[in-house]
């Protein structure tokens, strides 16, 4: 009856490829082929300005609300271009870059922030759930999805999103133990940004990692710099091979940071200071992947010029095809809960077309 330590057999790593100067590590560096390297980078860029816009749109009362991806970009991009068709993508919702890498129109995610349900709709034929805000609960519908690949010997997998806040919730935990137990192909991907709202990640938890939560339910844990697409493709890519190939699930921990506002609600002066901003800021990874890109002969001005301009075309046609859409009617808000509307709504529902009777039907109400 002895007192002893108990050993357990982790797999726990850290990895970077690229560092903060775009400088590469050679004997870690994938490789990746132009078309799949400048595809990365040019979602990356497409996620950035979208976000910028979307900041702007709600700033004029156009979208509702929005929670800005700035500084996450590797992290989603490089992750969720090594998903295939058939595979499935369960995001949360600092993910745009993944959406619109799968084929969503920009307009249905400005849908989404504009309050619209169109905005939950997926394309047809593509393998992705919506954003999902209550933080989380987006875990346990991953791993079922995964049970239901395993069960039918499918040769799939499923990448799914969270936040570090999302990782103190029992949803995330009970995804995570059913998908050990049941050994199942899904990869639980955690973008740390340091930040839930105003919650500092060393005040989330204890543990000296996320990536270390993986080794109590009996799977792979990896930390990757999530400002290095390289290093994200790498973990994310042998993640979702060995989920494929039977191997069972992995917790990447993706170590980023949120540049922005957690919403447009939110005011981060209060809670954090401009000398952390600033430090994460000279590590922002779409500058560093570009000097990357250029000095590999992957990418040069012309093309950068090229790539800020579609984008920009892109965003602007969304917008359009955006605004051209959303004449509904507000009260339709009153339409989808109830089969029979309680009096009380029936009331509410009354001096709210009254109010837009007197006040007219703008947006914005
Ligand atoms: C179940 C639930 N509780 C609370 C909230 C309010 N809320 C929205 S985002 C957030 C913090 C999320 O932090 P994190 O998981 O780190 O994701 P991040 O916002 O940093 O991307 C909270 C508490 C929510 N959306 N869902
Ligand atoms: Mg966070």
């Amino acid at each position: 009856m002895p007192r002893k330590p108990i050993t357990v057999k982790p797999k726990l790593e850290y990895l970077s490829i690229l560092d903060g100067e775009g400088k590469v590590d050679e004997k870690l560096d994938p490789k990746l082929d132009a078309d799949l390297a400048v595809k990365i980078y040019r979602f990356m860029v497409l996620a950035r300005r979208m976000d910028e816009r979307c900041i702007n749109m709600q700033r004029q009362g156009r979208i509702g609300t929005y929670g800005p991806c700035r500084g996450q970009e590797a992290a989603h991009c490089a992750a969720s271009v090594v998903m295939e068709k058939e595979d499935w993508i369960v995001p949360a919702f600092r993910e745009p870059g993944s959406f619109f890498m799968r084929g969503w129109p920009l307009e249905t995610i400005l849908r989404f922030w504009g309050g619209y349900e169109e905005g939950c709709q997926p394309p047809e034929g593509v393998n992705d759930l919506p954003i999902a805000v209550p933080i989380a609960s987006q875990t346990p519908h991953a791993t079922g999805i995964a049970w239901g690949m395993k069960i039918r010997g499918a040769k799939q997998a499923v990448l799914c999103y969270c936040g570090d806040g999302g990782t103190s919730e029992g949803d995330f935990h009970e995804g995570m133990n059913f998908a050990g137990a049941f050994d199942l192909p899904v990869v639980f991907f955690v973008q740390n940004n340091h930040w839930a709202i105003s919650i500092p990640r060393e005040a989330q938890t204890r543990s000296e990692t996320i990536a270390q939560k993986a080794i109590a339910y009996g799977f792979d844990g990896i930390q990757v710099d999530g400002n290095d697409p390289l290093a994200v493709y790498v973990a994310t890519k042998e993640a979702v091979e060995k989920a494929r190939a039977g191997g069972g699930p992995t917790l990447i921990e993706a170590v980023t940071y949120r540049l922005s506002m957690h919403t447009t609600a939110d005011d981060p002066t209060k809670y954090r200071s401009q000398a952390e901003v600033t430090k994460w800021e000279k590590l922002d990874p779409i500058p560093r992947y570009q000097k990357y890109l250029v000095k590999r002969g992957m990418l040069d001005q012309q093309t950068i010029d090229e790539i800020e301009e579609d984008v920009k075309a892109e965003v602007a046609a969304a917008e359009e095809r955006y605004e051209a859409a959303r004449d509904v009617d507000p009260l339709d808000c009153f339409d989808y809960m109830y089969t029979e509307l309680p009096q009380e709504l029936v009331e509410q529902r009354q001096e709210f077309a009254e109010a837009i009777e007197r006040e007219g039907h703008g947006h914005g109400h």
